[in-house]
């Protein structure tokens, strides 16, 4: 058996548990932080046999693809001082962190 921990980002969190879940996976969800942002993100761990390793690997990609989004620029945004005009900017989001741990033993009481 494996544990796969998937790091995800906030807005694809949801949607990846829905999707493993309608596959039949369980999953539980953590509030995580990634240490170099300092901002929030989504931790999934999700335990199954060793064959669907890969087909969990297969799912998160599919949910979590890396892309482009265009978003108003938070900064200027926030600071009633600027004289810039809010103005949108192409940030990337999405892509997961992947991590597939051996499990020694896997018990529910
Ligand atoms: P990613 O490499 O896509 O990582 C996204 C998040 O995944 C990380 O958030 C962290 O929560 C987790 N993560 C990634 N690699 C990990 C590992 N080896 N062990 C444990 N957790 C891991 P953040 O730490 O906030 O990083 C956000 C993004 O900042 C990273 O995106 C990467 O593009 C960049 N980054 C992270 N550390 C960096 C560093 N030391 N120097 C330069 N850029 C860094």
């Amino acid at each position: 058996m494996k544990l796969i921990l998937a790091i995800v980002h906030d807005i694809d969190g949801n949607n990846l548990m829905s999707a493993l879940n309608k596959e039949g996976y369980s999953v539980t969800k953590l509030a995580t932080t990634g240490g170099f942002l300092k901002a929030g993100n989504t931790t999934l761990m999700v335990g199954v046999s060793d064959e669907k390793v890969q087909a969990v690997i297969d799912v998160i990609r599919a949910k979590c693809d890396r892309r482009k989004r265009m978003v108003v620029n938070p900064n200027v945004m926030g600071n009633i001082e600027s004289s810039m005009d809010p103005f949108p900017v192409e940030i990337d989001v999405g892509g997961a962190t992947i991590f597939v741990l051996d499990v020694d033993r896997f018990e529910k009481i």
